[in-house]
């Protein structure tokens, strides 16, 4: 199994990489549908919406800065260096993510495709205006706006929201047009973005999972490698 993904993984011409949450668990980041991906008895679906920004901002924020706090002493993965060494060697990779954590970038990959935002950028709600914010822990909760003095936001993708104009469209023609798409650590449950693995599918791509466990695409890939992402990548480049 392991050997054919290499092949495939060095036959690729058009490369593309699609990351959730499960490649930072090595890193020590909790997951979100896995254990420890609950806070304070909350779930992502009911802190990750405008509706519950809206009605308690400072809760919604305590939980932000909560992970933010936790992402401080964290560092990228193998997983995270074997994309980033995988791009450096093949610069026409692709690498789309679902995961907000910001760590791809101190990996060293470029141009990540951040398809939810990043917890490390804030906007105001009233000017609108996006800054990065690294401060950890926040000196003021609910953080407000050095130009306006409005409430600002965490600049993630919520649900029910829309994701990033371009980002979004980016990914798409990625995965459209790419002849091998490497799907890492992400429970397929969160559309838009699980509904690239099927068209990458659709589109002729050959498709190889790395997870855990089986997931709802897992029927689908042509490929399925079980095991820890920070194991089973640095194999993939040997
Ligand atoms: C939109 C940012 C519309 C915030 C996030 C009913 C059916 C279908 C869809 C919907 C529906 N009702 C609503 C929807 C749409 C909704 C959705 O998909 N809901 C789901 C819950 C059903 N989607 C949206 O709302 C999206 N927007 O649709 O807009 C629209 C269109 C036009 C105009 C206006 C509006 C927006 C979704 C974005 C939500 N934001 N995060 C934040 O992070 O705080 S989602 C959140 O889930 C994270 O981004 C996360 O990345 C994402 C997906 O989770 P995963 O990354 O997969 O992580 P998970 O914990 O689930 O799984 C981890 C996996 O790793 C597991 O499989 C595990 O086995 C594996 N693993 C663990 N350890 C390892 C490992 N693998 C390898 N190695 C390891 N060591
Ligand atoms: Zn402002």
């Amino acid at each position: 199994m392991i050997e054919k993904a290499r092949e495939w993984i060095r036959e690729s011409r058009r490369p593309v990489a699609l990351t959730g949450a499960g490649i930072s668990a090595e890193s020590g980041v909790p997951t979100f549908r896995g254990a420890g991906g609950l806070w304070r008895q909350f779930r992502a679906e009911d802190l990750a919406t405008p509706q519950a920004f809206h009605r308690d901002p400072k809760l919604v924020w305590e939980w932000y800065d909560f992970r933010r706090q936790s992402l401080k002493g964290v560092e990228p993965n193998a997983g995270h260096t074997f994309l980033a060494r995988w791009q450096m060697r093949r610069p026409e990779v692709v690498l789309i993510t679902q995961n907000v954590d910001g760590l791809h970038d101190r990996a060293g990959s470029r141009n990540v495709l951040k398809l939810h935002g990043d917890i490390w950028m804030v906007r105001c709600t009233v000017c609108g205006r996006e800054t990065r914010n690294e401060e950890a822990p926040l000196d003021e909760i609910p953080p407000s706006c050095a130009d306006c003095t409005g409430l600002l936001r965490p600049g993630v993708v919520w649900f029910g929201e829309s994701l990033p104009p371009g980002v979004w469209e980016r990914a798409e023609d990625a995965v459209d047009d790419c002849d091998l798409l490497l799907v890492v650590g992400t429970s397929a449950v969160v559309y838009p973005a699980a509904g690239l693995v099927p068209s990458a599918k659709s589109h002729g791509a050959r498709v190889i999972e790395v997870n855990l466990e089986e997931t709802p695409v897992s029927g689908t890939v042509d490929l399925s490698l079980l095991g820890k992402a920070g194991e089973i990548l640095p194999e993939l480049l040997r």
